[in-house]
């Protein structure tokens, strides 16, 4: 078994005091990270951004009113693969957040990067929603079509990867759909509940652990067996 650590998301805008999106707790996470980041048993680590344009399709400012009131209203989105454009998804409107070359964006500075060997910067295309490192709301993992830095699944499975450990935030969006698509991708998934806080705190967690488990997504917790024991 080689098993990889990958830290979500942990930025300023998804962060208190100041963030414009910020998830109760997530802050604090960076303790109980740092010490997942310094376990020697981890063969790989990786963290992902996510890092918008300015005219990014998910922020609500880039839609008129009425129907586009941040965390409630959604709006149509197409698949951007040039031959599935007729393929659409809801997409929820969220305030604007992490945008590109902004302090927002920014890993925060309580989270020590020194060991991560991939920085992931996800949502970089204008017209389409990307939670997950490894793929886009549809599904598409080219980097010619997600306008993705890097192909997590070719790094990971080239290193040799079996396990992945998924820590940070959201644990209701990015946290989530990063673990359902390792464990689509082949990999054992794992989410360190300790490790994430969620935009909906309480009911956010609940659902998410049921669709985790029946994803075959394992919740762990950081002082477990499954941690102490990778060597
Ligand atoms: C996220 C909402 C919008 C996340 C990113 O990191 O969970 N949530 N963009
Ligand atoms: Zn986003």
């Amino acid at each position: 078994m080689k098993a990889a650590l990958i830290v979500v998301d942990m930025q300023e805008d998804f962060c208190p005091p100041n963030g414009s999106l910020a998830v109760y707790g997530a802050r604090d996470l960076a303790p109980t990270i740092n010490s997942l980041l310094a376990h020697p048993g981890f063969a790989v680590r990786v963290a992902s951004q996510d890092y918008h344009p300015p005219g990014h399709i998910s922020f609500a400012t880039n839609h008129p009113p009425p129907n586009n009131r941040p965390f409630e209203c959604s709006i149509k989105m197409a698949n951007p693969a040039p031959s599935k454009q007729t393929e659409t998804q809801e997409q929820t409107l969220w305030p604007v957040h992490c945008v590109q070359q902004t302090s927002g964006a920014d890993i925060i500075p309580e989270i020590d990067t020194s060991k991560i060997d991939l920085l992931v910067k996800k949502g970089m295309h204008p017209l389409v929603e990307m939670y997950s490192a490894f793929a886009d709301a549809f599904g598409n993992q080219d980097p010619a079509i997600v306008s993705v830095n890097a192909n997590l699944r070719s790094f990971l499975t080239d290193r040799g990867v079996t396990d992945v450990f998924v820590v940070g935030v959201a644990g209701d969006f990015c946290v989530k759909h990063t673990a359902l698509d390792a464990a689509k991708a082949g990999f054992r998934s794992h989410v360190v509940q300790d490790a994430t806080e969620c935009v909906v705190p309480g009911s956010g967690w609940k659902e998410t652990t049921q669709e985790l488990a029946a994803a075959g997504v394992s919740i762990i917790q950081s002082d477990g067996p499954e941690i102490a024991d990778l060597i």
